[in-house]
């Protein structure tokens, strides 16, 4: 029988270290691979898996989050699936924005009351990755566990952003510590395979993604006042004597909560074998917009990802993500960038209008030359436009971009003026 599951998606806080990308939008909306949005990633694991009652968790509920699961996720009436927002608001308990992970799922619970389930899967809303759910719950019933936590080994360096636990041969967790300082590492190595041992990656870190039963959870969200499940619940109950399991997965997966970690996920799908594959027999869902294939003049490109309905005449495109509705104009080089691309077309007519009165058109112009940069949706990059990103570039916030960790991230909608070097 296919165990009862509702899944929460963490649709996360302001999102402040995907600034500017979270300026105008909420992080879970946040355009990913051209076509996608972040939390599509985490409701397609979901749907794949099986399981189609979903919650996604913000602070702020934004209208493109709202429009894009309203337009995406329609179950058919004969289905008991949804996907719904639900969004840190005012009530009679309270008035404040979710204070952490824990507590935004304790204000939650009771959107679940009506809802029949044994399960709770606990995922977050800012990881790339690929992982049958429908197995990690059969293990978790299998090991009868109380708790269930995936995780991944890591390395030193990583260990540090991390949940790192050890368990027993079993796979019980016996410990846990939240994001532990380089000089506390030693006591925390792991057994892991060979493979794993080469590579350094001998910690055994949390992914943020916990299976409860019902009641566990419950009575932890109860019992304990914790506002946040790594720092918080999950010692808690270790401490508590509760049976969490590790469920140990070794395949792709990475965070995508900063600037450069979403930078290099997204040029990561170009490479010739991606470690995360958008080309398998499990689809990534997402909003359909019935767009017209792209269509290119001379264009040279190399390992190059180009999304439905883009207009592009550029000279050549190298290791670069390119979004739907792209238009690209003669002449330009883009490397190791990704455009989000646009929202609407322009028409002929506003194409002309723009042309007569000089102003760059919604994408970007001729003969320009772009590198290691972040184009957000629906900006106008003029003619003869330079922006080389690099590790020679300080961080800074400008009107119209952002550089962060070498990477220039262009804002959405803005407009950058002919001739302009960045
Ligand atoms: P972090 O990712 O640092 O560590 P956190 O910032 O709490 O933890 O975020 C977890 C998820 O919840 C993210 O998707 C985030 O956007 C979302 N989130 C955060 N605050 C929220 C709020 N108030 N309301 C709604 N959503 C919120 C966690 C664990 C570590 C583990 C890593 C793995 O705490 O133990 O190793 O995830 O990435
Ligand atoms: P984001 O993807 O940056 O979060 P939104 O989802 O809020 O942005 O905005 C995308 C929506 O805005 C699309 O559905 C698009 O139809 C609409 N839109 C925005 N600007 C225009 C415009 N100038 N003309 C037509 N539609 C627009």
């Amino acid at each position: 029988m296919t165990p009862k599951v509702i899944s929460i998606v963490l649709g996360g806080g302001r999102g402040s270290r995907l600034a500017p990308l979270t300026d105008k939008r909420s992080k879970p909306a946040v355009p990913i691979a051209g076509k996608y949005r972040l939390v599509d990633i985490p409701i397609s694991n979901c749907l794949n898996s099986g399981f189609n009652r979903i919650f996604v968790l913000t602070q702020y509920n934004s209208a493109s989050l709202n429009t894009h699961i309203k337009n995406t996720y329609n179950f058919s009436v004969f289905s008991k699936g949804f996907v719904d927002i639900i969004a840190a608001e005012q009530t009679i308990e309270g008035d404040k924005w979710f204070q952490g992970t824990a507590d935004a799922v304790r204000h939650s619970l009771r959107y679940m009351v009506n809802h029949d389930y044994d399960f709770i899967l606990i995922l977050s809303g800012d990881q790339l990755y690929q992982i049958d759910f429908q197995e990690m719950i059969e293990f978790h019933i299998s090991k009868k566990a109380e708790i269930t936590i995936a995780t991944i080994p890591v390395n030193a360096k990583d260990a540090t952003s991390f949940g790192i636990l050890k368990s027993d041969d079993e796979g019980h967790i016996t410990s846990f510590i939240e994001k532990p300082k380089t000089e506390l590492l030693v006591d925390w190595s792991s057994e892991v395979s060979d493979e794993m041992k080469d590579a350094g990656r001998v910690y055994l870190a949390s992914m943020g993604i916990y299976v409860f039963s019902k009641g566990v959870l419950n009575d932890l969200l109860t019992q304990n006042q914790g506002l946040d499940f790594g720092k918080e619940l999950i010692p808690d109950a270790i401490t508590d004597q509760k049976k969490v399991i590790s469920y140990q997965y070794d395949g792709y997966w990475t965070d995508i909560g900063n600037i450069d970690s979403f930078f290099e996920a997204n040029i990561g799908l170009t490479d010739e074998i991606p470690a995360f594959n958008l080309f398998d027999k499990q689809s990534i869902f997402t909003r359909p917009r019935m767009l017209p294939p792209s269509k290119m003049a001379a264009t040279t490109l190399y390992n190059a990802i180009v999304a439905d309905g883009c207009i592009i005449a550029a000279k050549e495109i190298e290791r670069s993500v390119i979004g739907v509705r792209s238009r690209i104009g003669k002449g330009t080089v883009i490397k190791n960038t990704y455009m989000m691309g646009s929202d609407f077309y322009q028409n002929l007519e506003e194409l002309e209008d723009a042309k007569r009165t000089n102003k760059p058109i919604v994408g970007v112009g001729e003969d320009c030359y772009i590198d290691t940069a972040i184009l957000d949706k629906s900006c106008s990059i003029g003619n003869n436009v330079q922006i080389k990103g690099g590790p020679h570039l300080p961080d800074g916030d400008f009107e119209t971009y952002t550089v962060k960790d070498g990477i220039i991230v262009i804002k959405k909608r803005a407009v950058i003026a002919d001739n302009t070097i960045i």
